[in-house]
């Protein structure tokens, strides 16, 4: 067999640099405080740097809407400083790879700023305009060309007066979407992205990328509604770019990643295949999308366990064959595992071990976010005054509007911005204990956790039993041992409602991982005679008793090593 890819036994680090580490005193993380701050990814073991948008941008989605790809917005540094970032990280053996984000721009982009000047503008046609419906006066409700709506709440669509027509933003009204009909815009984009490999960059997470399609008369069974991702050159567009982009460094080991809302199992095939060479593995929303409510996000519903280990058992078995998972809890969407999935509470400590555990033995290639690896919570919020995120303003003002979907009072829907709001994931990192965790001198844009007095990586370096040490001997575990990134997957006790419990095989070598995510104690009804424990979070996980989170390995596996720093 060939030799698998490199990614396959990698682990990705994201990094939103808003909320990292700031270097100058104003409050906002940036790349210089990225860079000294290698050391803890370095001691982590993380092989790949994932960094969200830090190019030029007015900032309306926190640098995803970006108006300049060829620059460094000055909050973050320089392009210098983003060349140093780089080199720093090929000299510790890790990689860089960057966001890239072209469904749409900033309206405040130049391509922009021309294709709205007038109709007949040579740019005109770089993003996607539309006159108002039929028999509808323009700017007036119900006047917008279909029924998409936004992911950020109200129409799909902003009414420019001066030219008389719509233009489509599925995001922010400072975010419109480009038109990937038009093939000078897929050649900018080519040769943005040849710049920045050639600059030294190691791959590319693509923003809504299975949304750059668009059904071409913006009609069909999507036309009103909130369902994108299904355009019918997704796929052919990814194959351009393979050839236009990639094809052209086959020396270098690249990694792509395409986030994808709404992929199915069907279509994240065709996505990773290797034979079809379009992105080398997606991330899927479905497990993140099982406690989302009859209202969508913020109106939260219990999650089920038994509900979440059939849709990752779906994707396991789903990709098995052929194709690969990208794993993840968290990222700067999200709110924070431990809190969601688990308990920031009593069992802290174990719950975020335990989740971490199962996710890192699943078959794909796992991805840490920022925070993560120390088991950073949820925030609380005293009341909409507290969110700066636009995605959680405008869904408070749809609803103080009366018009929320499924008619969410405020209320309910700023419970559910505590617990699912995109500003917990945004937080300063939690340092240490000094007053704004050592993330900076300044005020922090975001308040610091005020968890952060225990809650921070200074403590956790010293304590072998941390999240953090957690998390390192993960990452090494499947460095280690080819089961970890290669074996096959069974899911153990599937009815259970309290374990998540699974088996991994690969050439001889079994392993088994259990994990108890409830608050109690729980009997594994698992016959693991004849195995070891190498990695446990408890020190209850002995055959049988096993509570929180254990990993037992049959003969022929070692203890990961005796590593404690
Ligand atoms: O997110 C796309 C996406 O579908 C989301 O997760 C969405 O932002 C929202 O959380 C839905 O509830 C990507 C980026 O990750 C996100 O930060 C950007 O806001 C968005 O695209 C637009 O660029």
């Amino acid at each position: 067999a060939a030799t698998p890819p490199w990614w396959q036994s990698a682990v990705v680090y994201q990094v939103y640099p808003r909320s990292f580490q700031d270097s100058d005193g104003d409050g906002i993380g940036d790349i210089p405080g990225i860079r000294r701050r290698l050391d803890h990814l370095q001691r982590l073991g993380v092989d790949v740097v994932w960094l969200s948008p830090a190019y030029r941008s007015p900032q309306a989605d926190n640098g995803y809407d970006i108006s300049d790809y060829q620059d460094v917005d000055p909050l973050f540094g320089s392009l210098d400083d983003l060349d140093g970032l780089i080199a720093d990280l090929h000299r510790r053996g890790m990689k860089l790879v960057m966001d890239l984000v072209v469904n749409h721009t900033s309206d405040e982009h130049p391509w922009f700023v021309q294709s709205r000047a007038s109709s007949a503008s040579s740019k005109r046609d770089w993003y996607v305009w539309r006159p108002p419906r039929a028999g509808h006066v323009g700017g007036e409700p119900g006047a917008e060309p279909n029924g998409w709506r936004s992911y950020f709440s109200g129409p799909a669509w902003t009414w420019d007066e001066a030219t008389g027509e719509y233009y489509l933003r599925l995001f922010h009204t400072k975010q419109p979407d480009l038109n990937w009909e038009n093939p000078d815009v897929r050649e900018a984009v080519w040769s943005m992205m040849r710049w920045w490999v050639e600059r030294g960059v190691d791959g590319f997470r693509m923003d809504v990328v299975n949304n750059i399609s668009k059904p071409i008369d913006l009609t069909g069974p999507e036309a009103d509604g909130f369902v994108y991702g299904f355009g019918p050159k997704r796929h052919e567009y990814l194959q351009e770019m393979r050839r236009e982009v990639f094809d052209r460094y086959p020396d270098r080991d690249l990694l792509t990643v395409g986030e994808m809302p709404g992929v199915t199992i069907e279509d994240a095939v065709l996505y990773t295949d290797p034979a079809r060479r379009e992105v080398d593995m997606v991330f899927q929303f479905e497990h993140v999308g099982l406690d989302h409510g009859p209202g969508g996000k913020f109106d939260p519903v219990p999650l089920d366990l038994r509900a979440l280990r059939a849709s990752l058992g779906r994707w396991q078995d789903g990709l098995a064959a052929v194709g690969w998972n990208a794993l993840y809890w968290d990222n700067h969407d999200q709110p924070r595992a431990v809190s969601r999935f688990g308990d920031d509470g009593e069992h802290w400590r174990e719950s975020a071990t335990a989740l971490a555990t199962v996710l890192h033995l699943h078959r794909g290639t796992p991805y840490v976010y920022q925070g993560e690896e120390l088991g950073m919570t949820n925030v609380p919020y005293a009341s909409i005054d507290d969110a700066q995120d636009v995605e959680s303003l405008n869904a408070y003002a749809e609803a103080v509007a009366g018009e929320a979907p499924g008619g969410l009072t405020p209320e309910r829907v700023l419970d559910g911005i505590r617990a699912m709001g995109r500003d917990n994931a945004r937080t300063p990192v939690q340092w240490d204990g000094t007053e704004h965790a050592g993330f900076t001198t300044g005020t922090p844009w975001l308040p610091v956790a005020p968890n952060h007095t225990w809650l921070n990586a200074q403590a956790q370096y010293d304590d072998p039993r941390s999240v953090f040490h957690h998390y390192r001997r993960l990452i090494a575990l499947r460095h280690e041992r080819p089961v970890v990134a290669h074996g096959d997957l069974t899911m153990l006790l599937p009815d259970d409602e309290y374990l998540y419990a699974f088996e991994r095989t690969f050439a001889g070598e079994r392993l088994v991982v259990v994990a108890n995510l409830s608050g109690e104690r729980r009997r594994a009804p698992l016959d693991v005679g004849g195995m070891r424990v190498v990695l446990g979070n408890t020190e209850h996980h002995a055959t049988g008793t096993i509570v929180g989170g254990g990993v037992l390995a049959g003969a022929g596996l070692d203890r990961p090593g005796d590593d404690e720093e």
